[in-house]
């Protein structure tokens, strides 16, 4: 693990957060659905000088000199992410989801044109709709819900297509745990005469360890972030058809953004390196198998996961049914006991965003830590208690002390290394 003496000499004050952060990220348990723990090659290549420079443009065609070694490094990061997910074109520039997302719609759709997406409450994402963005103001957007059963009526999304004439159907979530019908979902979009998109930001590490179906396949485009299940950098990626590839990277560059980050894109080169590799396949299976047991366990203590259960790497919990205390309370008694996780709301939440009616709860950045089936029961043990606990002091100070002693067996650092 990198020491920073430098900045400690230099800024005591940025020294001491950092020190701060890294405590509080080795002696709790991340399970924030979208949150994962980099390896330290990735961390090096961020931190390089890759940072120093300017590479408007794209490898062969850039507006400064000086690029021989910038180009080396996207072309690597295009080729790897090409590869990993099987991909036709690859432009590894935005710098994050929401920009990747903004890029691809306006690489094929006109301001005023209609967009289909999920409803942010029942699994969506805030960039696919979401009145306060941008995006939202540029498109027309209408929400497609999941039913009862936490499942999509693909007939009814088809009824909607053709009544609303959407320009994109757009596939994708932030807090949905069942898998989608992707060609399904296309074929809608043909009928209808619309583009297809999917943004996989939360499944792409399950994607690329090839334990879930890939929609890279079937949709013209699909984006993603870099940092969640992935384990990469904090970053974007958009993939599309070959046809698009001039629009979308136009749409990139200039469209939206100015340069690049080259030391993130490094570390997305790096990252996509590590993913390609057969023991990414086992990390993706791992993250499976322990969501489905943190389903399990819940199931167990009587809280129920909603939309029927999971089939990706989280969980969604109606805590005001399961535990009597709204989505803020929840977040708050796991942070108490070293579990990050994040209030979230549920499909059609009567309460607002700030203190809704559940909560997410995910696995990757624990697996990658190195926790497997046994570990998890634990965590659901712990979390089922603290939830239950009303708050008692000795009952929260006792879990804490659980967790922490867990976390000391599975540092963060010495894991990722090895692995
Ligand atoms: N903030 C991310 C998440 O938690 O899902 C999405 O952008």
């Amino acid at each position: 693990m990198m020491k920073y003496n430098v900045i400690k000499k230099q800024d005591t004050r940025t020294y001491d957060a950092l020190q701060g952060e890294m405590k509080r990220q080795e002696e709790g348990f991340e399970m924030i659905a979208s949150e994962n723990y980099v390896s330290e090659a990735v961390l090096e290549a961020l931190g390089t000088v890759f940072t120093n420079k300017y590479s408007e443009g794209y490898p062969g065609r850039r507006y400064y000199g000086g690029q021989e070694f910038t180009d080396t490094i996207e072309t690597l990061a295009i080729d790897r992410a090409k590869k990993l997910f099987g991909a036709e074109h690859a432009n590894v520039q935005p710098h994050a989801g929401a920009p990747a997302n903004l890029a691809a719609y306006s690489a094929i759709l006109k301001p005023g044109d209609t967009i289909l997406g999920m409803d942010l409450s029942h699994g969506g994402h805030l960039t696919h709709g979401h009145p306060l963005t941008l995006p939202a103001q540029i498109y027309r957007f209408v929400g497609y819900k999941t039913e009862a059963d936490g499942t999509i009526d693909y007939k009814k999304l088809e009824a909607l297509a053709k009544a609303e004439k959407p320009k994109l159907i757009l596939a994708g979530f932030s807090s949905y745990t069942r898998q989608l019908d992707y060609e399904k979902i296309t074929a809608i979009a043909k009928k209808v005469g619309a583009y297809s998109m999917m943004d996989m930001a939360h499944i792409a590490g399950l994607v690329a360890g090839k334990v879930i179906p890939s929609p890279v396949p079937y949709f013209d485009i699909v984006t993603t972030t870099t940092h969640k299940t992935l384990r990469g950098p904090r970053g974007g990626l958009i993939l599309c058809k070959a046809p698009l590839a001039k629009a979308v990277d136009r749409a990139v560059f200039p469209g939206l953004q100015g340069g690049p980050l080259m030391n993130t894109i490094m570390a997305k080169a790096v990252a996509f390196g590590e993913a390609l590799k057969p023991e990414f396949k086992k990390y993706a299976k791992q993250v499976l198998k322990n969501a489905k047991v943190l389903e399990k366990e819940m199931r167990k203590y009587d809280a129920m996961p909603l939309f029927g259960g999971t089939d990706n790497h989280m969980i969604m919990l109606d805590t005001v049914k399961s535990y009597g205390i709204s989505g803020k309370e929840a977040e708050k008694l796991l942070d108490a006991i070293g579990i990050t996780i994040n209030k979230n709301v549920i499909p059609d939440d009567p309460r607002g965003p700030m203190d809704p009616s559940g909560i997410r709860i995910g696995v990757p950045a624990v697996t990658t830590r190195g926790l497997r089936e046994p570990e998890i029961k634990i965590i659901a043990q712990c979390i089922h208690y603290a939830l239950s606990s009303g708050g008692d002091t000795e009952v929260i100070s006792g879990i804490k002390g659980t967790v922490k002693k867990l976390c000391h067996t599975f540092p963060i650092y010495r894991r990722v290394s090895s692995r």
